[in-house]
């Protein structure tokens, strides 16, 4: 199965892995890269150095091409930019912002620019700014989340624009990835699945709590204070929710989040820490390497497209 997205970016399989913030780290990413899509190192709100250090572990365990998923919220966006255009990985893309400012410096470094977007305006302006892919995220995924599903975003993103359409959140197996493709993609981000990935280097528990969840385990907390996020219920989220009832102050909701990612990833706390996940987690029932993740998205389509011609006769 081979899609502009493929030409664009120079890969085997239309499929990117998602950034997920001290979740794909240069390991993961190779090793999607090596299965035959391109993995994203995610910056998440490292300083600079460690994403260059990163990036270099990348080049050392793949000769694909790899890509940066820079978070625009990050206190270091600027040097992390810097360092991307001095390490020329193949393709950056970004999140929760607007990265147009940056856009001209990364292609003028032959850098591939793939905004992720939750919004028809945001990626027509992201066209116009340069891009060379636009990721349309539903708000099935994991981490901070816009409001439209896959399912509405997708096709009117691929309405919008003329550029390769990835669509992402909530495509947990093949049938998801034929639907993507049927709504007007070009290729397929996946993120939740890699968590549970041999090469994924999170901690087991919040692999097992990935394996674990059931179909409304991945809730929202935020939607308060503006700016929503998607993680596995527990602790954390319950203790959000009550606070974020309570009225209090967006300070204090805030400070409750810090260091949330670290607990889980690291230390493996399930119970206080932020295990950011998207709904496909549901689907997600075991521990594999990559490269039969992304097989398995591909593997068979045509008898699911062979069915559904069966079905409309
Ligand atoms: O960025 C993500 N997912 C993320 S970022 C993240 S780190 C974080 N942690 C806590 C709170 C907030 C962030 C965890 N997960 N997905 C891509 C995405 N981007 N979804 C939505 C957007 C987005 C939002 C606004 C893209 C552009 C945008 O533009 C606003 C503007 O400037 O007009």
């Amino acid at each position: 199965m081979k899609t502009r997205l493929c030409e664009t970016l120079g890969i085997e399989y239309p499929i990117i892995q998602g950034g997920m913030a001290w979740v794909a780290t240069a390991e993961l990413a190779a090793a999607v890269s090596n299965g035959g899509g391109i993995g994203l190192i995610a910056a998440g709100s490292a300083p600079a150095d460690v994403v260059r250090a990163q990036i270099k572990k990348a080049k050392e365990l793949t000769d694909k091409p790899f890509g940066v998923n820079v978070m625009m919220m990050s206190p270091f966006v600027d040097e992390v930019m810097q360092v991307i255009i001095e390490e020329k990985p193949a393709a950056v893309a970004t999140g929760a912002g607007n990265p147009a400012k940056y856009i001209p410096a990364l292609k003028e470094a032959g850098i591939k620019v793939m905004p992720v977007i939750a919004s028809v305006a945001m990626a027509v302006k992201m066209e116009k700014s340069g891009a060379d892919v636009i990721i349309a995220e539903g708000t099935e995924a994991g981490g901070h989340i816009g409001e439209l599903t896959t399912m509405v975003l997708v096709p009117q993103v691929a309405d919008a624009v003329a550029l390769p359409v990835v669509a992402a959140g909530g495509i947990a197996d093949k049938r998801g990835a034929v639907a993507a493709f049927a709504l007007g993609a070009d290729g397929i981000q996946v993120g939740t699945r890699f968590i549970c990935s041999t090469e994924c280097i999170a901690h087991d528990n919040y692999k097992q709590a990935v394996i674990k969840a059931k179909d409304r385990d991945a809730v929202v907390t935020g939607r308060t204070t503006g700016a929503p996020v998607r993680a596995l219920k527990n602790k954390l989220t319950r203790e959000y929710d009550r606070l974020e009832k309570s009225g209090a102050s967006f300070e204090e909701i805030e400070q409750l989040g810090i260091g949330g990612l670290r607990r889980a990833f690291e230390e493996g706390d399930v119970q206080t820490g932020s295990l950011m996940a998207g709904q496909s987690a549901a689907m997600v029932t075991k521990i594999e390497p990559c490269a039969d993740i992304i097989r398995s998205y591909f593997d068979g389509t045509e008898e699911i497209i062979e069915n559904i011609k069966n079905q409309l006769k």
